[in-house]
């Protein structure tokens, strides 16, 4: 009878940091604590016993509680070249049972810094691969923020237009979960963020090798993945469903009138002779009393638009209440809403607004 097929996965990645430093990440306990996991998950606890035939074993867990273990035995050491070891997971949440796979990874020195090669053989299936391969690609990107010097920043990138609403909502998530991460220029339809965005718009997110677009679903992503600075996805089921609500709506009338006909004609204007055409202003502007009318109204209940605390609708509101009241029109308008005018100056402190600041 033939043996039954297996498969393999194999990664290459490049991280800014010796290759002692790199081996001694795989092979120490200190070293699987600051990084073992995909993002969003922490470890609880790390054992290794780093000689051939010894155990090791991580605990890791997620803020739901979810919990994952894993473990196995060194079959070779070679600090700083190379370490092998068998994995299993163990639990009732074992994505694998009763399976036991095979790491092997090497470290090369390369460009002042150190390529990583691994394999992970013995998959029975092509998507019990694929399963590993997506949470390694994740847990690699632990691995340097936890080894380059620059951390997070050296693994996440934000492609946008600092002058921008959505580009500013990203970069105040960011900094509300005090998330380290390189700004790169880049405007809307340039072949940077083409390369990321399929239809083009601004931002988009690079982490690894994980490309992500739409401002929501970045918010979502590092809010998710960061345990540190402030959570942005409400405690009770009632906020989480209205700030579902207010993204929804900044995304589908608040955005469109207030910024997109609006401040944009204004500032780019496209009529004739090159003014700001007048009639698209006009019934933009006549949109935007009924809309300041309902965030009065959830105002009314507190300094935040989804409920008693900051959530990301928050993030989304800011940036085109501030383009709004940029604006002369848009400036007298907001004037006669007293609940909206305290609840900006409440965001208006914070550092993620002021440092978000476009020049
Ligand atoms: N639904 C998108 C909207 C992003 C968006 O429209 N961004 C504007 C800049 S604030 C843009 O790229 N505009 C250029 C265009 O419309 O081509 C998101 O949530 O990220």
């Amino acid at each position: 009878m033939n043996a039954p097929e297996r498969f393999t996965l194999s990664m290459t990645r490049f991280i800014r940091a010796p290759r002692e430093k790199v081996y001694d990440a795989f092979a120490t306990e200190a070293g699987l604590a600051a990084w073992m996991g995909p993002r969003g998950m922490k470890v609880r606890s790390a054992k290794v016993d780093p000689r051939v035939g010894g155990a090791w074993r991580v605990e890791i867990y997620n803020r739901d509680g979810f919990t994952l273990v894993v473990g196995g035995q060194y079959k070779q050491l070679q600090r700083p070249s190379s370490v092998a070891y068998t994995w299993k997971w163990e639990g009732e949440q074992n994505p694998m049972p009763h399976l036991e796979t095979l790491v092997e990874v090497r470290f090369t020195e390369k460009d002042g810094g150190t390529e990583l090669h691994m394999t992970h053989s013995g998959f029975p299936v092509a998507a019990a691969r694929e399963g590993h391969h997506q949470g390694w690609i994740s847990t690699f990107n632990r691995l340097n923020d936890y080894l380059d010097p620059q951390g997070s920043a050296g693994t996440i990138s934000l492609l946008g237009d600092v002058r921008s609403s959505y580009t500013r909502t990203a970069r105040m998530a960011l900094a509300e979960k005090c998330v380290a991460y390189t700004m790169q220029n880049a405007r809307p339809q340039s072949p940077d963020i083409l390369a990321l965005h399929p239809f083009g718009r601004i931002p988009a997110l690079r982490d690894g090798e994980i490309e992500l677009w739409e401002t929501s679903a970045i918010v979502n992503y590092l809010d998710e993945c960061f345990n540190t600075g402030v959570p942005l996805r409400p405690g009770s089921i009632m906020e989480r469903t209205r700030c579902a609500q207010w993204i929804s709506a900044v995304n589908c009338y608040l955005y469109d009138s207030m910024i997109r006909r609006y401040l944009l004609q204004v500032l780019f204007p496209s009529g004739a002779d090159g003014q700001p055409d007048r009639g698209v202003i006009d019934k933009a502007l006549a949109e935007i009393p009924a809309q300041l009318d309902a965030l009065e109204k959830a105002y009314s209940r507190g300094d935040y638009v989804a409920g008693s605390v900051l959530s990301a609708a928050d993030l989304f509101v800011a940036p085109i209440l501030a383009g709004l009241q940029f604006m002369p029109e848009g400036g007298q308008l907001m004037a006669s809403y007293p609940n909206l005018l305290r609840a900006q100056a409440v965001i208006r402190q914070r550092p993620s607004f002021t440092g978000t600041q476009p020049q």
